[in-house]
């Protein structure tokens, strides 16, 4: 808490959704960077805003065909800023704040119409770490980490920590990572499956950037339906997902972007896909 000599709670430095939160086009790739580097880029109530309303703005706009969320300075995100008092402070709903303000942008995150990469510069924890784990492809640099900070401070992990922890690494890690609340590092993340790719930390931007760019030229509603198709199966027994699999296949068959990739594959030309 950010209390005074006299005990009184300080307000929060102003602050604004474009002060927060970064964003830049390169081609079809948006980047967007939480900008909170002094507290290792915490989400305050306006930093939410700012999120909230990039990701509603990047899944509108068809030149957006994929997404890359990094951090700015050595934090990638420290999840929730505890110096905040409406959001962390004695009086606040934190069951309400995570309803409200958290779940949101993790389903939000999840259900992007377009590939998510999270460039992991630096430390994430609490909310910051599962925001992560929740994008498509996790690429970190070899200095960064992964905390379930949450026990520390007598929670337990949100933003779909306890979906996505089991069935990324496993009920045995997921526990230990979530009681013990222990740093992870890239390095280790990447051999146990909980991330995609670590690199060096000068590499981080240059290989999330080339698979962003590589994935924008993919069939965008396909690779959407691809992380759709495999969250559903996870919930099915083998029938059911050659089910869905199939009413799923229909569709896309159906669409323009499969008639274009089966097309420009016979007249051996480059693709040009459009759906989304
Ligand atoms: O409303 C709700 O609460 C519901 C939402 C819950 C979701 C959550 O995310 S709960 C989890 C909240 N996050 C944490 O508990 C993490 C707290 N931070 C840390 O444990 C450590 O800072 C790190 C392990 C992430 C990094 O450690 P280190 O040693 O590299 O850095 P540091 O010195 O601790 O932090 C550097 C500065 O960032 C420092 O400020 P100062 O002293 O330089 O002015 C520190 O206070 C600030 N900072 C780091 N994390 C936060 C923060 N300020 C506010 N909130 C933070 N979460």
């Amino acid at each position: 808490m950010n209390g005074g000599p006299d005990g009184k709670v300080a307000p929060m430095p102003a602050e604004s959704p474009e002060s927060t939160l970064l964003s830049a086009n390169h081609g079809a790739v948006r980047v967007l960077t939480l900008n909170r580097p002094a507290a290792l880029n915490s989400f305050t109530g306006v930093m939410h805003v700012a999120l909230r309303t990039a990701l509603e703005e990047a899944a509108a706009d068809a030149s957006v065909r994929a997404l890359v969320l990094t951090g700015s300075g050595r934090a990638f995100c420290a999840g929730q800023d505890l110096n905040d008092p409406a959001m962390a402070g004695p009086g606040a709903d934190i069951g309400d704040i995570v309803e409200r303000l958290y779940k949101p942008l993790a389903l939000r995150i999840r259900s992007m119409p377009v590939p998510v990469i999270a460039a992991v510069n630096g430390v994430a924890a609490g909310a910051g770490a599962n925001f992560a784990l929740g994008c498509d492809i996790v690429v970190a640099a070899r200095s960064a980490s992964f905390i379930q900070a949450f026990s520390k401070i007598a929670l337990i992990p949100d933003c779909g920590g306890t979906w996505l922890l089991p069935r990324l690494v496993g009920r045995a890690r997921a526990i230990g990572l979530a009681m013990s609340g222990d740093r992870l590092s890239a390095e280790e993340a990447a051999r146990i499956g909980l991330i995609w790719q670590c690199v060096d930390d000068a590499a981080l931007m240059d290989t999330a950037m080339a698979l962003a760019t590589k994935l924008a030229a993919l069939p965008t509603k396909a690779l959407a339906d691809t992380r759709l198709a495999i969250d559903e199966a996870i919930e099915m027994d083998f029938d059911d997902a050659l089910a869905n699999e199939a009413r799923r296949q229909g569709a896309l068959g159906r669409a323009h972007d499969a008639r274009e990739g089966m097309e420009a594959f016979v007249a051996k030309r480059a693709p040009k896909f459009s759906d989304r």
